[in-house]
Protein backbone atom coordinates (compact mmCIF):
# COMPACT_ATOMS: atom_id res chain seq x y z
CA UNK A 1 0.00 0.00 0.00
CA UNK A 2 1.55 3.40 -0.95
CA UNK A 3 2.36 5.98 2.02
CA UNK A 4 -0.16 8.34 1.76
CA UNK A 5 -2.94 5.71 1.66
CA UNK A 6 -1.73 4.22 4.63
CA UNK A 7 -1.46 7.51 6.67
CA UNK A 8 -4.88 8.40 5.38
CA UNK A 9 -6.17 4.90 6.68
CA UNK A 10 -4.59 5.38 9.69
CA UNK A 11 -6.42 8.89 10.64
CA UNK A 12 -9.59 7.38 9.73
CA UNK A 13 -9.27 4.75 11.88
CA UNK A 14 -7.92 6.62 14.72
CA UNK A 15 -10.93 9.60 13.77
CA UNK A 16 -13.54 7.14 14.07
CA UNK A 17 -11.93 5.34 17.23
CA UNK A 18 -11.80 8.54 19.02
CA UNK A 19 -15.96 9.50 17.45
CA UNK A 20 -17.00 5.83 19.24
CA UNK A 21 -14.76 6.52 22.82
CA UNK A 22 -16.90 10.14 22.68
CA UNK A 23 -20.14 8.65 21.74
CA UNK A 24 -19.55 5.80 24.57
CA UNK A 25 -19.02 8.30 26.98
CA UNK A 26 -21.85 10.45 26.40
CA UNK A 27 -24.11 8.07 26.24
CA UNK A 28 -23.06 6.32 29.65
CA UNK A 29 -22.98 9.79 30.98
CA UNK A 30 -26.67 10.31 29.98
CA UNK A 31 -28.29 7.08 31.03
CA UNK A 32 -25.96 6.57 34.07
CA UNK A 33 -25.40 3.20 33.29
CA UNK A 34 -24.13 0.66 30.28
CA UNK A 35 -26.99 -1.60 30.57
CA UNK A 36 -30.98 -2.11 31.03
CA UNK A 37 -32.44 -0.46 34.24
CA UNK A 38 -35.12 -2.73 35.86
CA UNK A 39 -37.50 -1.69 38.46
CA UNK A 40 -39.89 -4.69 37.51
CA UNK A 41 -39.38 -7.88 37.37
CA UNK A 42 -40.59 -8.21 33.85
CA UNK A 43 -37.76 -5.59 33.06
CA UNK A 44 -35.46 -7.49 35.21
CA UNK A 45 -36.05 -10.40 32.68
CA UNK A 46 -35.05 -8.61 30.15
CA UNK A 47 -31.89 -7.34 31.39
CA UNK A 48 -30.98 -10.72 31.84
CA UNK A 49 -31.25 -11.47 28.27
CA UNK A 50 -29.00 -8.49 27.60
CA UNK A 51 -26.59 -9.63 30.03
CA UNK A 52 -26.35 -13.06 27.85
CA UNK A 53 -26.63 -11.75 24.39
CA UNK A 54 -24.26 -9.33 25.35
CA UNK A 55 -21.74 -12.07 26.76
CA UNK A 56 -22.02 -14.36 23.91
CA UNK A 57 -21.36 -11.96 21.18
CA UNK A 58 -18.60 -10.01 23.38
CA UNK A 59 -16.91 -13.47 23.37
CA UNK A 60 -17.32 -13.57 19.77
CA UNK A 61 -16.00 -10.04 19.21
CA UNK A 62 -12.75 -11.06 20.81
CA UNK A 63 -11.81 -14.00 19.32
CA UNK A 64 -12.90 -12.63 15.89
CA UNK A 65 -10.82 -9.32 16.44
CA UNK A 66 -8.05 -11.41 17.95
CA UNK A 67 -7.58 -13.87 14.89
CA UNK A 68 -7.67 -10.71 12.56
CA UNK A 69 -5.50 -8.95 14.07
CA UNK A 70 -2.70 -12.02 14.77
CA UNK A 71 -3.36 -12.88 11.50
CA UNK A 72 -2.30 -9.22 9.87
CA UNK A 73 0.76 -9.25 11.81
CA UNK A 74 1.48 -12.87 10.98
CA UNK A 75 0.48 -13.05 7.26
CA UNK A 76 1.84 -9.65 6.14
CA UNK A 77 3.76 -8.93 3.19
CA UNK A 78 7.22 -9.19 4.14
CA UNK A 79 8.65 -7.61 1.04
CA UNK A 80 7.03 -9.90 -1.31
CA UNK A 81 6.27 -8.68 -5.19
CA UNK A 82 2.47 -7.41 -5.04
CA UNK A 83 1.36 -10.03 -7.74
CA UNK A 84 2.91 -13.10 -5.65
CA UNK A 85 0.12 -15.65 -5.11
CA UNK A 86 -0.16 -17.35 -2.15
CA UNK A 87 -0.38 -21.42 -1.53
CA UNK A 88 -3.48 -22.60 -3.45
CA UNK A 89 -5.66 -24.39 -1.00
CA UNK A 90 -8.98 -26.15 -1.51
CA UNK A 91 -11.70 -26.82 0.54
CA UNK A 92 -11.23 -28.35 4.26
CA UNK A 93 -14.49 -30.19 5.16
CA UNK A 94 -14.21 -31.03 9.15
CA UNK A 95 -12.54 -26.84 9.47
CA UNK A 96 -16.10 -26.03 7.48
CA UNK A 97 -18.35 -28.29 9.87
CA UNK A 98 -17.11 -26.86 12.71
CA UNK A 99 -17.45 -23.32 11.75
CA UNK A 100 -21.42 -24.44 10.68
CA UNK A 101 -21.94 -26.08 13.62
CA UNK A 102 -20.45 -23.63 16.66
CA UNK A 103 -22.96 -20.70 15.10
CA UNK A 104 -26.12 -22.88 14.99
CA UNK A 105 -24.87 -24.33 18.68
CA UNK A 106 -24.83 -20.89 19.73
CA UNK A 107 -28.05 -19.18 18.28
CA UNK A 108 -30.05 -22.19 19.67
CA UNK A 109 -28.18 -21.87 23.42
CA UNK A 110 -29.30 -18.20 23.08
CA UNK A 111 -32.92 -19.33 21.65
CA UNK A 112 -33.01 -21.92 25.02
CA UNK A 113 -32.89 -18.85 27.18
CA UNK A 114 -34.64 -16.74 25.93
CA UNK A 115 -37.63 -19.22 25.69
CA UNK A 116 -36.46 -20.27 29.48
CA UNK A 117 -37.15 -16.41 30.56
CA UNK A 118 -39.78 -15.24 28.43
CA UNK A 119 -42.91 -16.52 30.75
CA UNK A 120 -41.42 -14.22 33.32
CA UNK A 121 -41.63 -11.15 31.02
CA UNK A 122 -45.20 -11.86 29.22
CA UNK A 123 -47.09 -13.27 32.28
CA UNK A 124 -49.03 -10.93 34.39
CA UNK A 125 -48.57 -12.30 38.26
CA UNK A 126 -52.08 -12.21 40.04
CA UNK A 127 -51.18 -10.39 42.79
CA UNK A 128 -48.32 -8.69 44.68
CA UNK A 129 -46.66 -8.05 47.76
CA UNK A 130 -49.16 -4.61 48.27
CA UNK A 131 -52.82 -6.19 46.20
CA UNK A 132 -54.04 -7.88 43.39
CA UNK A 133 -53.34 -7.43 39.60
CA UNK A 134 -54.83 -3.72 38.56
CA UNK A 135 -55.93 -2.93 35.04
CA UNK A 136 -55.22 0.37 33.07
CA UNK A 137 -55.79 1.39 29.84
CA UNK A 138 -53.61 3.32 27.75
CA UNK A 139 -54.52 5.19 25.03
CA UNK A 140 -51.50 6.69 22.93
CA UNK A 141 -53.14 10.29 21.19
CA UNK A 142 -50.96 12.97 19.27
CA UNK A 143 -49.27 13.59 21.27
CA UNK A 144 -50.03 12.91 24.58
CA UNK A 145 -50.53 9.62 26.60
CA UNK A 146 -54.18 9.46 28.31
CA UNK A 147 -54.62 6.71 31.07
CA UNK A 148 -57.95 5.39 32.36
CA UNK A 149 -58.19 4.00 36.28
CA UNK A 150 -60.63 1.25 37.07
CA UNK A 151 -63.07 3.20 38.72
CA UNK A 152 -63.42 5.48 35.51
CA UNK A 153 -60.70 8.10 36.37
CA UNK A 154 -58.26 9.47 33.96
CA UNK A 155 -54.89 11.41 33.47
CA UNK A 156 -53.19 12.64 31.44
CA UNK A 157 -49.17 11.64 30.59
CA UNK A 158 -49.05 10.79 34.22
CA UNK A 159 -49.69 6.93 35.40
CA UNK A 160 -49.74 7.24 39.36
CA UNK A 161 -50.03 3.80 40.33
CA UNK A 162 -49.42 1.60 43.45
CA UNK A 163 -45.85 0.07 43.99
CA UNK A 164 -45.43 -3.72 44.77
CA UNK A 165 -49.04 -4.34 42.79
CA UNK A 166 -48.49 -5.50 39.09
CA UNK A 167 -50.57 -3.21 36.85
CA UNK A 168 -51.82 -4.97 33.73
CA UNK A 169 -51.67 -2.15 30.81
CA UNK A 170 -54.37 -2.49 27.88
CA UNK A 171 -52.52 -0.18 25.08
CA UNK A 172 -54.46 1.04 22.02
CA UNK A 173 -54.79 4.14 19.96
CA UNK A 174 -58.20 5.95 18.92
CA UNK A 175 -59.05 4.55 15.25
CA UNK A 176 -58.65 8.30 14.18
CA UNK A 177 -55.13 8.54 15.58
CA UNK A 178 -51.67 7.21 14.69
CA UNK A 179 -49.21 4.08 15.76
CA UNK A 180 -47.45 5.17 19.00
CA UNK A 181 -45.31 2.78 21.44
CA UNK A 182 -45.55 2.95 24.77
CA UNK A 183 -42.19 3.00 26.49
CA UNK A 184 -41.02 3.43 30.08
CA UNK A 185 -37.61 1.57 29.99
CA UNK A 186 -36.78 1.09 33.81
CA UNK A 187 -40.64 -0.67 34.21
CA UNK A 188 -41.31 -2.83 30.74
CA UNK A 189 -40.26 -3.38 27.08
CA UNK A 190 -41.94 -1.35 24.42
CA UNK A 191 -45.81 -1.74 23.74
CA UNK A 192 -47.11 -0.37 20.67
CA UNK A 193 -50.23 1.46 20.24
CA UNK A 194 -52.09 0.89 17.25
CA UNK A 195 -55.10 2.09 16.22
CA UNK A 196 -58.19 -0.40 16.16
CA UNK A 197 -55.53 -3.02 17.98
CA UNK A 198 -55.43 -3.84 21.14
CA UNK A 199 -51.80 -4.60 22.86
CA UNK A 200 -51.32 -5.90 26.36
CA UNK A 201 -48.02 -5.57 28.64
CA UNK A 202 -47.20 -5.14 32.06
CA UNK A 203 -45.47 -4.23 35.55
CA UNK A 204 -45.01 -3.61 38.95
CA UNK A 205 -43.08 -1.21 40.56
CA UNK A 206 -40.54 -2.64 42.93
CA UNK A 207 -40.26 0.67 44.92
CA UNK A 208 -42.18 4.22 45.07
CA UNK A 209 -40.84 7.16 43.05
CA UNK A 210 -40.84 8.33 39.65
CA UNK A 211 -40.12 6.30 36.56
CA UNK A 212 -40.11 8.57 33.33
CA UNK A 213 -40.62 7.54 29.59
CA UNK A 214 -41.21 8.62 25.77
CA UNK A 215 -43.11 7.49 22.90
CA UNK A 216 -40.99 4.94 20.75
CA UNK A 217 -42.83 5.42 17.47
CA UNK A 218 -42.29 8.42 15.31
CA UNK A 219 -45.86 9.65 15.33
CA UNK A 220 -45.75 13.49 14.06
CA UNK A 221 -44.44 16.70 14.35
CA UNK A 222 -44.46 16.84 18.19
CA UNK A 223 -43.49 13.18 18.67
CA UNK A 224 -40.45 14.38 21.26
CA UNK A 225 -43.11 16.48 23.18
CA UNK A 226 -44.53 13.05 23.79
CA UNK A 227 -43.34 12.31 27.08
CA UNK A 228 -44.65 10.58 29.94
CA UNK A 229 -44.03 9.13 33.57
CA UNK A 230 -45.01 6.52 35.58
CA UNK A 231 -45.40 7.55 39.62
CA UNK A 232 -45.58 4.65 42.04
CA UNK A 233 -47.34 5.24 45.00
CA UNK A 234 -47.77 3.51 48.63
CA UNK A 235 -51.12 2.02 48.04
CA UNK A 236 -53.34 4.19 50.29
CA UNK A 237 -52.11 7.33 48.50
CA UNK A 238 -53.24 5.17 45.32
CA UNK A 239 -56.35 4.97 46.34
CA UNK A 240 -57.13 8.67 47.67
CA UNK A 241 -55.07 9.94 44.45
CA UNK A 242 -57.95 8.14 42.15
CA UNK A 243 -60.67 8.76 44.36
CA UNK A 244 -60.09 12.69 43.88
CA UNK A 245 -59.18 12.12 40.18
CA UNK A 246 -62.93 11.85 39.61
CA UNK A 247 -64.07 15.66 40.43
CA UNK A 248 -63.43 17.52 37.81
CA UNK A 249 -60.66 19.94 39.28
CA UNK A 250 -58.19 22.73 38.80
CA UNK A 251 -55.70 20.07 38.87
CA UNK A 252 -56.98 18.05 36.00
CA UNK A 253 -57.43 20.99 33.76
CA UNK A 254 -53.80 22.17 34.45
CA UNK A 255 -52.65 18.14 33.40
CA UNK A 256 -54.77 17.63 30.40
CA UNK A 257 -53.63 21.40 29.21
CA UNK A 258 -49.98 20.72 29.84
CA UNK A 259 -50.35 17.44 27.83
CA UNK A 260 -53.11 17.40 25.31
CA UNK A 261 -52.59 21.56 24.81
CA UNK A 262 -49.02 22.55 25.57
CA UNK A 263 -47.42 20.62 22.96
CA UNK A 264 -48.39 22.83 20.13
CA UNK A 265 -49.60 25.40 21.99
CA UNK A 266 -46.68 26.28 24.43
CA UNK A 267 -46.89 25.79 28.74
CA UNK A 268 -47.39 29.55 28.79
CA UNK A 269 -49.98 29.52 26.05
CA UNK A 270 -48.01 31.47 23.43
CA UNK A 271 -48.04 29.41 20.43
CA UNK A 272 -45.61 27.45 19.09
CA UNK A 273 -46.85 24.90 16.41
CA UNK A 274 -50.51 26.07 17.03
CA UNK A 275 -51.58 29.71 18.03
CA UNK A 276 -51.46 31.51 20.80
CA UNK A 277 -54.27 31.10 23.58
CA UNK A 278 -54.48 34.61 25.32
CA UNK A 279 -57.39 36.41 24.46
CA UNK A 280 -58.90 33.92 21.68
CA UNK A 281 -62.23 33.92 21.25
CA UNK A 282 -62.86 30.45 21.08
CA UNK A 283 -61.66 29.38 24.45
CA UNK A 284 -64.37 32.37 26.13
CA UNK A 285 -67.12 29.91 24.04
CA UNK A 286 -67.69 26.47 25.74
CA UNK A 287 -69.98 25.14 23.03
CA UNK A 288 -67.31 26.08 20.24
CA UNK A 289 -64.38 25.07 22.70
CA UNK A 290 -66.44 21.51 23.05
CA UNK A 291 -66.51 21.26 18.91
CA UNK A 292 -63.12 22.25 18.15
CA UNK A 293 -61.62 19.24 20.61
CA UNK A 294 -64.15 16.65 19.59
CA UNK A 295 -63.14 17.18 15.95
CA UNK A 296 -59.58 18.97 15.08
CA UNK A 297 -59.32 21.81 13.00
CA UNK A 298 -56.82 22.02 9.84
CA UNK A 299 -53.31 20.67 11.58
CA UNK A 300 -55.35 20.17 14.87
CA UNK A 301 -55.93 16.90 15.90
CA UNK A 302 -59.15 15.93 17.73
CA UNK A 303 -57.28 15.75 20.89
CA UNK A 304 -60.59 15.88 23.12
CA UNK A 305 -62.21 12.97 21.05
CA UNK A 306 -63.95 10.49 23.32
CA UNK A 307 -62.95 12.54 26.46
CA UNK A 308 -65.22 12.29 29.18
CA UNK A 309 -67.20 15.41 30.43
CA UNK A 310 -65.35 15.90 33.40
CA UNK A 311 -62.16 16.19 31.81
CA UNK A 312 -63.33 18.52 28.91
CA UNK A 313 -65.08 20.56 32.04
CA UNK A 314 -61.92 20.55 33.60
CA UNK A 315 -60.22 22.13 30.65
CA UNK A 316 -62.73 24.61 30.04
CA UNK A 317 -62.68 25.65 33.58
CA UNK A 318 -58.75 25.86 33.24
CA UNK A 319 -58.27 27.95 29.69
CA UNK A 320 -60.79 30.47 30.73
CA UNK A 321 -59.50 30.97 33.99
CA UNK A 322 -55.63 31.44 32.49
CA UNK A 323 -56.43 32.48 28.93
CA UNK A 324 -59.79 34.05 28.45
CA UNK A 325 -60.04 37.91 28.32
CA UNK A 326 -57.19 40.15 27.91
CA UNK A 327 -55.15 40.03 24.63
CU1 LIG B 1 -46.42 9.08 19.79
Amino acid sequence: MPAPVRRKLLFACLSLTALALVLTGTALAGAGRAYPPAGSPNAGGIRDLYWVVLGVTGVIFVIVEGALILFVVRFRNRGRARSAEGPQIRGHTRLELIWTAIPVLILAGIITVVFYKLPGIKDVPAAGAAGPKMTVQVEGRQFYWRYTYPNGAVSINELVVPAQRPIYLVVTAPSFDVIHSWWVPELAGKMDAIPGKTNHTWFEAQSPGIYQGQCAEFCGIEHAMMLTHVRAVPNGEYESWVARQLHVSANIGRMTFEGACAPCHGLQGEGIIGPALKGNATIANPEQLRKLLANGKGKMPPVGNGWTPKELASLTAYLKQEFAGGG
